[in-house]
């Protein structure tokens, strides 16, 4: 990665499509005429459209379809989340990736992107569809220091921020407890949490993040997924929607940190539906069957089943029951 390549793509975006003389660009970077038109080939070479025309100079006509590390950073102003950002274009799990990476040393904020995955997954082994060029698969590092039996705060919050990202587009969701995200119940977007920690402390944690942004359509196993162009009829820039992502997630995370769990379990609950719904939940080998009658200080789900006996789970499949 290049420094002043990736100033280069932040003076281009904030000239919003105007021209720019090479003068001006060599004077901001503090670099040579010749350096700067070598900066532009090089983008050019990574599927950058930039016009230029003497005397008048640069400007940005397109920016490619493609998740680069120079593109995320240009727009991106956080302090700790995307401090290191690694790109892959076809890798099995950016979840996988992300925990070598991690045992290696990688610094918290720490974030692993893949524009294919091929071995994407979900829960308890379960498979996650990762086509190429059309959603967003990542994964977060961080290294909390959090007490373990706040594991369920890194899906809280998450899924708080995809939530908000993804309201920013004009697209109501809801929560799906734990770790889905619904647009008029097909999911969007899936979250898959992996935490290092101690009996005590949870010292990193991977929190993966699938969104389906721009799939026109899904294979017939997945019939209840969803894509944000299905919803909105037109594709969604991938980048923007990443920073966003990056951005909230720095707040809420330091929102975690400063040990705010009572305001975030409030807004979560008030992002789902289940409440006071009719359940049953697979967890583990069990299916228990019942009432949802509320989320717990920790993040639990509250369960009262036919005998009055109160359950508490901190993950599971909960389906709605259709009434009899
Ligand atoms: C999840 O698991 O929803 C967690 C998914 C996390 C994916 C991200 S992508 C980046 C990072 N790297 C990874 O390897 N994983 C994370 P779960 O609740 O178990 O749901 C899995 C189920 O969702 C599957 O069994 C399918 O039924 C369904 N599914 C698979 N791919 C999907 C897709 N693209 N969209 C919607 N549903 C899908």
């Amino acid at each position: 990665m290049n420094k002043k390549e990736i100033e280069l793509v932040k003076i281009l975006h904030n000239n919003n499509g105007k021209f720019i003389s090479g003068e001006n660009i060599s004077d901001t970077l503090g670099v040579s005429r010749t350096a700067v038109w070598k900066y532009i080939k090089n983008l050019r070479k990574k599927g950058y459209i930039i016009e230029s025309v003497p005397r008048r100079g640069y400007h940005l006509v397109e920016v490619p379809d493609k998740i680069t590390v120079t593109e995320v950073l240009a727009g991106l102003k956080t302090n700790l989340i995307g401090k290191e950002v690694r790109v892959f274009s076809s890798i099995d799990s950016t979840n996988n990736k992300a925990r070598e990476l991690a045992k290696g040393g990688a610094s918290g904020g720490t974030i692993v992107i893949a524009e294919e995955q091929t071995g994407g997954k979900g829960r308890l082994g379960r498979k996650w569809y990762s086509p190429p060029y059309t959603g967003l698969w990542f994964s977060v590092i961080v290294r909390p220091h959090l007490p373990s039996n706040r594991a369920p705060f890194l899906t809280i919050i998450t899924s708080l921020v995809v939530k908000k990202a993804i309201n920013k587009l004009g697209i109501e969701v809801l929560i799906k407890w734990p770790n889905d995200i619904l647009i008029r119940g097909k999911k969007v977007c899936g979250i898959l949490s992996e935490i290092m920690a101690t009996p005590d402390v949870i010292n990193t944690a991977i929190i993966g993040i699938g969104i389906n942004v721009n799939q026109d359509s899904f294979p017939s196993k997945i019939p209840l997924a969803t894509s944000l162009k299905q919803v909105c009829g037109h594709n969604v820039n991938r980048i923007e929607l990443l920073q966003d992502i990056l951005m909230e997630f720095e707040n809420y995370y330091n929102r975690l940190k400063d040990g705010c769990y009572r305001d975030l379990v409030t807004e979560w609950k008030n992002s789902m539906d289940i409440l006071g719904k009719e359940v049953d939940i697979v967890a583990g080998n069990e299916i228990i069957s019942g009432k949802v009658v509320s989320i717990s200080r920790r993040g639990e789900l509250v369960l009262i089943d036919p005998d009055g006996n109160k359950h508490l789970f901190w993950a599971g499949d909960v389906t709605l029951r259709q009434k009899d």
